[in-house]
């Protein structure tokens, strides 16, 4: 396969959810089964998915770690079956070595690691080996308590921070490419993710795509309905798509979402407009993250 990420940099990228989870909170888990997982991934794809995001363990807020015979008795047979039948990128959603290294080897393209390399030592060797695409997420504490009063005195310089340490340490490891994630709902409260995706321009000095995950979150629930009474997530949808909008004219190039069709419809309007007459840039594709990078990393896209 080339390289999976290839379209980055000339349209927005659509990267779906597909948890294979009993507890996520969304889908209610629903599509814990084979079957139904597959079925679930065939819609996502049909609906013009760029990447499936599998993952065995969730990490809502509050969210019980899974052992790893668990995770991977759940992830491994539904990567080993979608690749049997489609061709598409598969990225897995995991910060444990073992599960990551059974998912590239059942055939996953992308190791989505929402500890940024940081929970399992291994895991940075298992990526640098195989070669392939890592998302570095930023999270303060970890999902058993990080909603616990989450303090920054910066949010956005602290994660750029963090990132310029991370980035360092996955390239001194032979990791070439780097997608970077803010990690919204990570150990933030509301006004911290409001004040990401405000300032998510600023993290496009540091080079590399960025990917953001907004789909359905709390903030949203909360900024619809009220903090005591939030508007379910089933009834996310415009937030989710208000929110990612935002996102790509403020730079992000990957959007991870659980209904695909409703935004490639709507990014279809977005990057007509964003992505003209447009080539890459510095910081949008592999091998240019050193050339050209924005001078301003408060400006927007083209657009603007
Ligand atoms: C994210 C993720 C995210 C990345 C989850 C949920 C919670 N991976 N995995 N970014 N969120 N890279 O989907 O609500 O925001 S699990």
């Amino acid at each position: 396969m080339t390289d999976v990420l290839s379209g980055v940099g000339r349209r927005t990228l659509v990267m779906g959810i597909l948890n294979v989870t009993p507890d996520s909170f969304f889908d209610g888990g629903q599509f814990f089964h084979l079957e139904s997982a597959l079925e679930h991934a065939r819609r996502l794809i049909r609906e013009g998915a760029d990447i499936i995001d599998i993952g065995g363990e969730s990490s809502r807020p509050g969210a019980q770690p899974v052992p790893e015979e668990e995770e991977l008795r759940r992830v491994i047979p539904v990567i080993r079956a979608l690749r049997q039948e489609s061709s598409v990128p598969i990225s897995i959603d995991t910060y444990k070595a073992s599960v990551a290294e059974a998912a590239l080897e059942a055939g996953a393209n992308i190791v989505n690691d929402i500890s940024a390399l940081r929970f399992d030592s291994r895991m940075v060797e298992v990526v640098a080996r195989a070669g392939v695409p890592v998302v570095l997420m930023h999270m303060q504490g970890e999902p058993r308590t990080m909603q616990h009063n989450p303090v920054y005195a910066d949010v956005v310089r602290e994660i750029k921070e963090f990132f310029a340490e991370r980035i360092a340490f996955a390239r001194a490891h032979g990791i070439e490419k780097i997608l970077i994630d803010p990690g919204i709902g990570f150990g933030k409260t509301v006004e911290h993710n409001l004040e990401i995706l405000r300032r998510l321009g600023e993290f496009r000095e540091l080079g590399c795509p960025i990917l953001i995950g907004v789909s359905r979150k709390s903030f949203i629930g909360r900024l619809c309905g009220t903090a005591e009474n939030p508007l379910p997530p089933s009834e996310r949808l415009e937030g989710t798509i208000a929110s990612n909008v935002i996102a790509v004219l403020n730079g992000a190039q990957i959007v991870r979402v659980h209904d695909v069709a409703a935004h490639k419809r709507a990014l279809a309007i977005v990057d007509a407009i964003c992505y003209a007459g447009r080539e890459p840039k510095g910081g949008e594709l592999y091998g240019d993250q050193h050339k050209e990078a924005p001078r301003d990393g408060r400006e927007g896209r083209s657009c603007r």
